[in-house]
């Protein structure tokens, strides 16, 4: 072919649409690499050269990928077996792949030291005169890890003869809280029902779990607690323990270990005690003994998840115990077996007439230093609950003495459901990169929970699964970069969300340029633009009642305050926010003094923060000059061009999208342009009202009158059980 053809056929393969697909594949999909890449990389299709593949099923199932991609990415027409091949064991030109027990892998001299428990070393080398590239770990899942890692090189590309990784993941525990029931309904679900099939396990395994195994183990997700937290004891009974060690079977040898939620009072509602207390010993036995029939079904359980004494939830609390006490008799029962304890800091009360988001700093300050050496505590991003934007968690560098790890929400309960586009990496980066100052500046809630500010060996970061029984698994498309977001990010806290934006969509959709660019853009200010529409300036907590969608800051009449948005907002005629300064709440002691000051202070608090901890006049003037009245206004219009402009941008990237999956997120932008202007126009028309300020001149008024958008209902929306 001539230089021109050359040219020419990589533009087409580059933009001309890919076949019709429906989001199943989600990231790896292997499409065919451009062609200048994918000359390079031809010769390494066919075998894997992998010695351990006949005794270690995980090295196996990582040649197993690595051929199957490289022949889908460079086109070959079917998979080869390469299960018995003598030559896979000593190639001349190819991949190979294994651990430091391989001898061939030994020889090479790999920093693998550096690679860890569950790292790699990827490396282009020379032997012979032959070009090779190594994917070597030090433990089977490593390599697996390194295989992916690889394909994603190859996939976003990384010229192949240029490979130089060696990665280890900075965080341990790496998980994925699924709040699936065991009916198979899904709290805060919005991708169809669970895809844990449990009225058919342990008899039968759906292929999902397999699929499912893969993906995760392609961004490092390393556990899944399988059932809700809001959980039931019969999970902790034989048949259903059963279910979930049919499910631990298959995602043991993509390196995911299993974990279940345990409700607090199992044992009392299974009549085989007559109390809770973690102090009494028959419980502690009890426990004890769950444990042990567990691990015997399960031998790498992880341990359990609890929420106790949290919205209507048992703990330990209704026998005048501590959460430390009630985590501490759990962990005894699975420390033996090297399981542990994550025990959720998400606890407040309608009895409790303090700041909500106090409460639960106030309950577990007091417990710094009192857990078992097996228990870690896992705390909300923010003080509150998942909101488009929250400060980070006062406990965060305030717990010195107790391994925190992260909780964030990858379902979109707050932002949307599953028709919103909102990439939440800028999230989840905003919270790890913030300076809690707990050793000075610089000391990060990403240090905090990665264990290395204090030294902690247990550490981790939890992401509330989006996956569902969906074809595309995660509802829309665009979610699917949520859970692939949250798991990069816990490999590696330092990865910016916009390189982890480009990568996923070179990989889901098409690595040109002229794509890639534009829809990371795209990404990059969606989260933003559903906070301006949804909660500008640090509001929070005004979605509609139970099901938390659509806007209903006028809520005022459910029975526990802290439920109800004007607990929230605050706004009355002179101005609208919570004052959580010493004049106030006082939520901001809760901090580290630094920090408390730069919120306290009307000076240096960001405007994004503003109405979280200060009640401000709304004529007050802002930084950017306008009164704070005008600038909700000028936010609120701001996020509705925003998703205006996500619409005009989609629909220039047609030529590089296949037709279902362009279709489907046209259609969905269209409903979030709906209801953009929904939210606008009911949190005008309320605000309006109790405010008494009118719209200034340019400002287009809402399109209907406040009683409208107070009668919407919506008795049906998914994910509320
Ligand atoms: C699992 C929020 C959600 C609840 C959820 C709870 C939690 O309140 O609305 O559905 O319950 O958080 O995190 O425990």
């Amino acid at each position: 072919m001539t230089k021109f053809g050359l040219a020419l056929a990589a533009t087409l393969s580059a933009t001309a649409p890919a076949q019709a697909e429906d989001g199943y594949d989600l990231w790896l999909r292997h499409a065919p690499l451009p062609t200048a890449q994918r000359l390079a990389v031809d010769p390494y299709a066919g075998c894997v050269a992998a010695a351990q593949r006949a005794t270690q099923v995980t090295i196996a199932i990582a040649a197993r990928e690595i051929e199957s991609a490289i022949d889908a990415m460079t086109d070959k027409a079917a998979p080869r077996d390469c299960t018995a091949s003598a030559a896979a064991a000593a190639p001349s030109h190819g991949v190979m792949i294994g651990t430091r027990d391989d001898p061939a892998i030994a020889a090479l001299g790999l920093p693998l030291a550096k690679a860890g428990d569950e790292g790699f070393v990827i490396r282009s080398i020379e032997r012979d005169g032959r070009k090779l590239i190594v994917v070597a770990a030090n433990r089977p899942v490593g390599v697996l890890y390194g295989a992916f890692a690889l394909l994603r090189e190859l996939q976003t590309g990384t010229a192949i003869d240029a490979l130089d990784v060696t990665e280890q993941p900075k965080v341990d525990l790496r998980l994925l809280n699924h709040w699936d029931n065991l009916d198979r309904t899904v709290e805060r679900g919005y991708s169809g029902q669970s895809i844990w099939d449990w009225w058919k396990l342990p008899d039968v395994n759906d292929p999902r779990y397999t699929d499912y195994a893969r993906a995760n183990a392609s961004i490092g997700i390393n556990g899944a607690v399988l059932n809700n937290v809001n959980a039931k004891p019969d999970s902790m009974t034989a048949p259903w323990i059963a279910k979930a060690a049919a499910v631990a079977d298959v995602l043991r040898p993509y390196g995911i270990k299993v974990y279940l939620s345990a409700r607090w009072s199992t044992p009392v509602e299974l009549k085989q005690t007559t109390t809770a207390d973690p102090l009494d010993p028959a419980v502690a036995a009890w426990w004890k003994a769950k444990a042990d029939e567990i691990y015997a079904a399960i031998p790498d359980f992880g341990g359990f998840l609890v929420k106790a004494n949290s919205e209507g939830q048992p703990g330990p609390q209704d026998y005048k115990r501590t959460h430390a006490e009630g985590a501490n008799m759990l962990a005894a029962a699975v420390k033996p077996h090297g399981g542990i304890v994550m025990w959720r800091a998400f606890v407040y009360s309608e009895a409790d007439p303090d700041d909500r988001a106090k409460q639960a700093y106030a309950d577990f300050k007091p417990l710094d230093g009192k857990f078992a050496d097996n228990v870690i505590v896992q705390v909300k991003n923010g003080a509150i609950d998942f909101q488009p934007r929250e400060p980070f968690h006062p406990m965060f560098g305030t717990m010195p003495k107790t391994p925190l790890m992260m909780e964030f929400q990858i379902t979109k309960e707050y932002l949307g459901f599953a028709t919103h586009l909102a990439y939440l990496a800028p999230m989840y980066e905003e919270v790890l990169d913030a300076d809690t100052f707990a050793k000075g500046k610089g000391s990060t809630v990403a240090e905090v929970i990665d264990g290395s500010l204090e030294g902690h060996k247990l550490n981790g970061m939890a992401g509330v699964a989006n996956i569902g029984s969906d074809r595309n698994w995660s509802g829309s498309i665009f979610d699917q970069a949520n859970w692939y977001a949250f798991g990069r990010l816990a490999w590696d806290h330092q990865l910016s969300s916009d390189a982890i934006a480009r990568e996923w969509a070179k990989q889901t959709f098409t690595p040109d340029p002229a794509f890639v660019q534009p829809v990371t853009a795209m990404m990059m200010g969606s989260r933003e633009t559903v906070v301006d529409y949804m909660t500008p300036m640090g509001l929070a907590h005004l979605m509609a009642t139970g099901h938390h969608y659509g806007p209903g800051p006028w809520v005022s009449d459910l029975a526990r305050p802290e439920w109800n948005p004007v607990y929230y907002h605050r706004a009355d005629k002179d101005g609208i926010g919570f004052d959580r300064t010493a004049s106030g709440s006082n939520a901001v002691a809760q901090y580290m003094p630094q920090v408390a000051r730069g919120f306290a202070s009307r000076r240096s608090v960001d405007d994004k923060d503003l109405l979280w901890f200060h009640h401000v006049g709304w004529d007050e003037k802002m930084k950017s000059g306008r009164t704070l009245w005008a600038e909700l206004l000028h936010r609120y219009d701001r996020g509705v061009a925003g998703v205006g402009d996500m619409q005009a941008r989609w629909a220039t990237l047609k030529p590089f999208v296949d037709a279902p999956r362009f279709e489907e997120v046209t259609r969905f932008l269209a409903i979030q342009q709906r209801e953009a202007i929904w939210w606008r126009d009911a949190s005008i028309a309320y605000f309006a009202s109790v405010s008494g300020r009118a719209l200034p001149t340019g400002v287009q008024p809402p399109a209907h009158d406040l009683e409208y958008y107070k009668a919407i209902e919506h008795s049906y929306a998914p994910g509320h059980h």
